[in-house]
Order: structure tokens, then sequence, then C-alpha cells
């Protein structure tokens, strides 16, 4: 195969379903500040995603920062350290100190399990991620943080659209964070969104991500610039459109991988989640070395030799990276699952677009060594 096939590819709508939107921005030159389109996208993406209250944001990861501040949270903040580094990231920008908890086996989230022990007089909040997004034990989770009053905060940004217990996923915990980037199964180029349960909340976000002014003449903290601008909260609107049929696309895909996987010694891949619908974002295996009779980087090697171009996420581990590593939490022996994951997972590529053609190739390499 000459084309390289990445781990993603973002959907995009023809562009001249997006051209009459371009055209009303252009006429009516709002091109920020809650606009018309911004203010539409919300009110469409609250009842598409059966959530009481979301804010648009410029990316996820300042969505996250924003998150911590709008609860006030400080001192020592629960992560995991299996996730994209903005995550934890997100801690460091508001001065809390991460305390990295181990992951447990099956899906790679958090593990409630470990969570008590690690909670201190300092301790404010838990920041579970939902990994490829797939669950984390929120009613564990939420148990936990009722006894010890500590608030939750979700890094959902691999969740857009994943519905758990009968309902939206962003409905668990005291706020959850969206990410509409490129490489999401909803993207606005880049984007992102808080999701809380009340209006009073939702309007300290929304001073929050314009600079902290409350009114004309009231700032009521040092809030930033984090807005959703016209053109992005536009094109969510066309893509709303088009979620379901790219999801089914997405279905077809990861079905095909299961199968055609399912029989290769030293491949494994997550199972799907009880009660969950979802939203096919990632496509992880974890190669069992012995097993398989290669390394996981001599596979990832070979594919990248073969033009495909999966990706190791989340290789290294967020408390690998020079400024978590001083830890103590970060230490390997406190994050013994989180490093065998690590160690062994590969992300296919999973996308709408993906012709049968390359998923056939990409079937093909894993099979033969
Ligand atoms: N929390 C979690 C758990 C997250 O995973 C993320 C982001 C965040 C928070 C923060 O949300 P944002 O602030 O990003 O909204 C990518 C993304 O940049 C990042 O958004 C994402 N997680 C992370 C898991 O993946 P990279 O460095 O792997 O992206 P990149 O540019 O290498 O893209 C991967 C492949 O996708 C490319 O090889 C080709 C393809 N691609 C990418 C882009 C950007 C395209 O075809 N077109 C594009 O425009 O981080």
């Amino acid at each position: 195969m000459n084309k390289p096939i990445y781990v993603t590819q973002p959907s995009l709508p023809d562009l001249e379903e997006f051209i009459p939107y371009l055209q009303q921005i252009w006429d009516n030159k709002i091109l920020t500040n809650n606009g018309p389109f911004h203010q539409q996208l919300e009110k469409e993406l609250a009842e598409f995603l059966g959530v009481p209250y979301i804010s648009l944001f410029a990316n996820g990861t300042l969505a996250l920062v924003t998150a911590l501040q709008v609860l006030r949270i400080t001192g020592e903040v629960i992560t995991t350290p299996y996730s994209f580094v903005a995550t934890t990231h997100s801690l460091w920008w508001n001065n809390i100190k991460p305390v990295f908890v181990d992951i447990e086996p099956e899906f790679g989230n958090l593990d409630p399990a470990k969570i008590e022990a690690a909670i201190t007089p300092k301790t404010t909040a838990i920041l579970p991620v939902h990994v490829y997004g797939n669950p984390c034990k929120v009613n564990r989770i939420q148990e936990i943080a009722d006894i010890y009053g500590l608030k939750v905060i979700y890094d959902a940004a691999h969740c857009f659209g994943v519905k758990h217990l009968g309902q939206g996923i962003c409905n668990f915990g005291d706020i959850s964070i969206l990410s509409f980037h490129a490489t999401k199964v909803f993207n606005t180029m880049e984007g992102g969104a808080i999701v809380c349960h009340d209006a009073a909340t939702k309007k300290r976000i929304d001073y929050l991500k314009n600079f902290g002014y409350a009114g004309e003449t009231t700032v009521m903290a040092p809030g930033i610039n984090s807005k959703m601008n016209e053109m992005q909260a536009a094109l969510g609107l066309v893509q709303l459109k088009h979620y379901h049929e790219n999801i089914e696309k997405r279905k077809i895909i990861a079905d095909t991988y299961r199968k055609e996987l399912s029989g290769i010694k030293g491949i494994s891949f997550l199972p799907i989640p009880e009660n969950t619908e979802s939203n096919h974002a990632y496509f992880p295996i974890f190669v069992n070395e012995k097993e398989y009779g290669m390394s996981r980087d001599q596979l990832y090697e070979k594919l990248k030799h073969n033009n495909i171009f999966g990706r190791r996420y989340f290789y290294p581990l967020i408390s690998e990276f020079s400024m978590y590593k001083g830890l103590d939490s970060a230490k390997p022996s406190n994050l013994i699952e989180a490093n065998i994951k690590a160690d062994k997972v590969i992300c296919l590529p999973i996308y709408p677009d993906l012709a049968l053609k390359y998923l056939n190739h990409i079937v093909e390499q894993l099979k033969t060594k």
C-alpha cells in the first residue's frame, strides 16, 4: 500500500454543506463571544448528549483547566497515569499536585479499589479518565467520593456520544469534559466542552472562559479566554448531522477487527463494556511478546514499515514524563497495571472512511509475522 494509513483521519462534511453557515458568519459579522452558532450548538449538544448544561470551549485542555477552577479544586487530586498528558497538565496549570493511582486491568481505567489508600487530608477531588471511551466504574467512584467529600471531574475526552447505564456518560460525577479535536469521533477542528448539572455552575464556567467577566464591570476571577468561535460552532452543527452514520461505519471496522484478530495468539483487545453504547473511538490491541513472537515495538515498527501508522496510546505513562517522574506516586511499583498496558498497547487505525482494502491490509500484516 503506497498511501499511509494513520491511526485516525478526521471526518468532515461536504464543503457545500458548510458554505451556507460560513456565508451567515460573513453576513452578520459575529465571529465569537457567544454568537448565534455557539448558542445553537450548546442547545443541540445538550439535547443530543442527554445532559442538562454544556459550555463550549476552544479545546478540551482548557475545558479541563477551567473545570478544576470552577469547582475550586486545590491541594491534591487523584488521577490516572494512563491517559494523554493533558489530563495531568490541567492539574499542573492549577498548581495542584497529581497523585497517580493504578488502573484496573480490564479496561485500563482508574482502579477504585486503590483510590482510598491514596487519599490524604489535602485530597479534594478525583480526576478519572474514561479511557478509549470505555466507562470507569462510575458508581463505585461516586461512593468513595461521597464518603470522603471529594469532587469527581471526569476527563471524558474520548467519550462523545457514549451512553452508560441508560444515560449519557457525562451525567456522572460533578463535571465532565469533552474534546472535539480533529482526532475525535466528533470534531470542530479544535474544540471541547464542559458538562455540568446546574445553571449556576454553567454561568460561572461561562464567566471563566471569558476572562472572568460577570457583566460589563465585574470580574469574578482571573479567567482565561477559552471560548469556541463561530466557525468551530458552525462546523459542529453540521458534523452533528453525520454523527450516527459515522459511528455505524466505525462499528463495522471495530467488529471486523474483533472477528479477524480473535484467533491470533498473543494479540488481545478490550471487551465491549456492559450496559454501554460505545462510540468506537479507538481500537487498542495489546501484544504479548512471548505468545505473539514479536515485541510490541517490533510490531509497531513493522506496521510503520508497511505504511500503517498505529499509535502507542498511552505510552509512555504520564508519570514517566520529567515534570511528574519525581512524585512518590509516579514510582513504577505503584503503577504495575498501567505499566503493563503502556508496554503492550498499539491503537490500530479506525475512522469512518477507512476503506475495506486498507482494513484487510492491516489485518493481514498482523496475521503474518
Ligand atoms: N484528555 C484526553 C484523555 C485526551 O486524549 C486529550 C486529547 C485531551 C484531554 C485534550 O483534549 P484537546 O485539548 O486536544 O481537545 C492527539 C490529539 O492532539 C489529542 O487531542 C488527543 N487527546 C490525543 C490522544 O491524540 P497526537 O499528538 O497523537 O496527534 P497527531 O497530530 O499525531 O494526530 C494523530 C494522527 O491523526 C496523525 O498521525 C494523522 C491524523 N490527523 C491528525 C490531525 C491533527 C489527521 O489526519 N488530521 C489532523 O488534523 O495527539
